[in-house]
């Protein structure tokens, strides 16, 4: 049985196609206007072996806020159609990732309810390229909105921006993939006590 989430959003703002698989192999068809932000999704297909489609046409002549955000809501939305009925995954994970100076804890749990627990270190570079860092904490929100999952990310410690956004996005990816992944032992098991997820 495939896992896979098509979304198509259409606003005054913005117009995003997203199709992801969750059991793909990485590979990545990109394209939001926003190069640093294709540059992380690119890593999210890659690092959680999804097959990741992403086309956003945004309105970049006010500024790349629309484009990014409504990125992200389609991509939570997606994520959580491929996800199905969630019988037979591993629910949980997390994953801890360096990148040269800087370091990101993920962990992630595919509940059903969204919640986000956001740190980073203050006074970074405000931009990269045409991404504002402070667009970090928001995609995640918004991620976690549409996706309905319990999503901690901290970067406790780093110095470039660049760095430190893109360990973030790399371990959100291998999180998401543990969780998402299928439990050999688990067929046919629901990982909930409660009999929903
Ligand atoms: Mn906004």
């Amino acid at each position: 049985m495939s896992r896979i989430g098509r979304v198509e959003r259409t606003t005054k703002e913005t117009s995003v196609l997203v199709e992801i698989d969750l059991d793909g192999t990485g590979r990545t068809d990109i394209s939001t206007g926003v190069g640093f932000y294709d540059h992380m999704l690119d890593q999210l297909g890659r690092h959680g072996l999804f097959d990741l489609t992403v086309k956003t046409d945004g309105d970049l002549h006010i500024d790349t806020h629309h484009t990014i955000e409504d990125t992200a809501l389609a991509l939570g939305a997606a994520f959580k159609q491929a996800l199905g009925d969630k019988v037979g995954i591993y629910r949980f994970g997390n994953c801890t990732v360096p990148l040269d100076e800087s370091l990101a804890q993920v962990t992630v749990d595919l509940s059903g309810r969204p919640y986000l627990v956001h740190t980073e270190p203050e006074g970074i570079a405000p931009m990269i390229g045409s991404y504002d860092t402070t667009m970090t904490r928001h995609i995640l929100e918004s991620f976690v909105a549409q996706a309905q999952i319990a999503l901690h990310v901290h970067v406790p410690y780093g110095r470039n921006a660049h760095h430190i956004v893109e360990c973030q996005f790399k371990a959100l990816a291998r999180a998401l993939r543990y969780a998402a992944e299928r439990d050999p032992r688990a067929a046919g098991i629901l990982p909930s006590t409660k009999g929903a997820l």
